[in-house]
């Protein structure tokens, strides 16, 4: 008998469905959150269950269980662990443990695809395509390697791990990669995901229309309050704002704050650290302690949501030479233009605020510091009009 130890994710879940196909009733599969999983494997330890064989993967056991884990190898049973976090690498000093985070082609690994490779290599398992296209689809999910190659598969499949239930998303797996060539949705999975993506999609925008902005320390971050979603929400908003450093997601009855940032030159596990979180360089999460309440919740409780660029514009463009022209809460109108020598100006009030090489800068400038957004072409125009007139005026002065 096999006992498999893995993650409560889409990519344990992928652990669990590659393990099934190897070893069929001969394993049972034990899903864990991470903070659940020591605890079940001194249970392990506890029932003595010396025929058993024991694969850990996609998590990490604490220092107790590790010692466990070597004793039990010792003395001849057969344990693997098997994962792709960094922050395991240490493990690689025992036999028994398999810790890889990258290939050498520079792709990223996953614990699914770690598990799938070595179950092919230990011949416990035949590879086909089809299960080589589920166990890429499971790595490119939780490497977020999907988004930059749009392989928006990966995506749906995680959908349909958070629509049915894991038994029954294991089993439709399971199921389906033995009995076909090729991996494919079926119909009804392909109406739900329609529905589910339909729904997202509203949620993202309604989420978009409540987020406010405000600095907490050095850092400009968009804050939203959300339940579900979050990897989609952090992805989409950061990607409309990119002037924002990161999103925060609050999930004020769990007591949770995520957060999540698309810059490579942004650390969120550095923020979540201030708050005793933790997590990765571009998605993290701490608890919604006091100090975090005043700064995420209470401060910025009095603003007004932020205010989205015009979009159906015909003559206020971003960029234009031209000009481009916004507006901040309080009213204020900036104007954006560029200079013969190339600068590009914020002027308010027909005065110079200040200038920048490029337009990027000079609306990041804005939208950081006065939270300003892209007005409506009528404003524009209004905008506009009112220059021609007092400069009319002006000149029949002189006259
Ligand atoms: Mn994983």
């Amino acid at each position: 008998m096999y006992r498999l130890y893995t993650h409560n994710d889409l990519d344990g879940i992928g652990c669990g469905i590659v393990a099934k196909l190897a070893f069929g009733d001969q394993v049972k599969i034990f899903y864990n959150s991470v903070q659940s999983l020591d605890r079940q494997i001194e249970r392990f330890f506890e029932e003595k269950k010396e025929t058993e064989q024991l694969i850990i993967s996609d998590l990490s056991i604490n220092e107790e269980n590790t010692k466990r884990v070597e004793e039990y190898v010792q003395k001849g049973g057969n344990a693997v662990l098997i994962d792709h976090h960094k922050t395991a690498l240490h493990f690689n000093e025992y036999d028994w443990a398999k810790v890889e985070v990258e290939y050498e082609d520079g792709r990223l690994t996953s614990a699914t695809s770690l598990l799938y490779e070595y179950l092919c290599e230990q011949q416990l398992l035949e590879p086909k395509p089809a299960i080589d296209q589920f166990v890429d689809l499971v790595r490119q999910w939780d490497t977020w390697e999907w988004d930059e190659n749009e392989t928006v598969d990966a995506k749906r499949l995680n959908d349909l791990f958070f629509m049915i239930s894991m038994d029954e998303f294991e089993e439709r797996m399971v199921t389906r990669l033995k009995e076909n060539n090729a991996f494919s949705f079926d119909e009804f999975e392909g109406k739900l995901l329609a529905m589910e993506e339909t729904k997202i999609e509203r949620y993202i925008r309604r989420k978009r229309r409540e987020m406010v902005q405000t600095f907490v320390g050095k850092h400009c971050t968009g804050i939203v309050y959300a339940e579900s979603y979050h990897s989609e929400l952090g992805n989409e908003l950061g990607k409309e704002s990119p002037h924002l450093d990161y999103i925060t997601i609050l999930n004020a009855g769990g007591r949770k704050i995520s957060f999540r940032t698309i810059h490579d030159d942004i650390d969120v596990s550095e923020v979540a650290k201030k708050f005793d979180g933790g997590g990765h360089a571009k998605a993290s999460g701490c608890q919604l302690t006091n100090e975090a309440f005043q700064l995420f919740v209470t401060k910025p409780f009095a603003l007004a949501p932020l205010r989205m660029d015009a979009s159906r514009n015909y003559l206020n463009h971003k960029e234009s030479q031209n000009g481009s022209l916004y507006a901040s809460p309080d009213d204020i109108q900036y104007f954006i233009y560029p200079t013969k020598e190339n600068r590009w100006v914020v002027d308010s009030k027909d005065k110079v605020v200040d200038s920048f090489n490029s337009f990027e800068k000079a609306e990041r400038f804005i939208k950081r510091k006065y939270a300003a957004w892209l007005l409506p072409d009528d404003q524009f125009v209004e905008y506009l009009a009112k220059r021609v007139i007092k400069q009319k005026q002006k000149e029949s002065q002189k006259h």
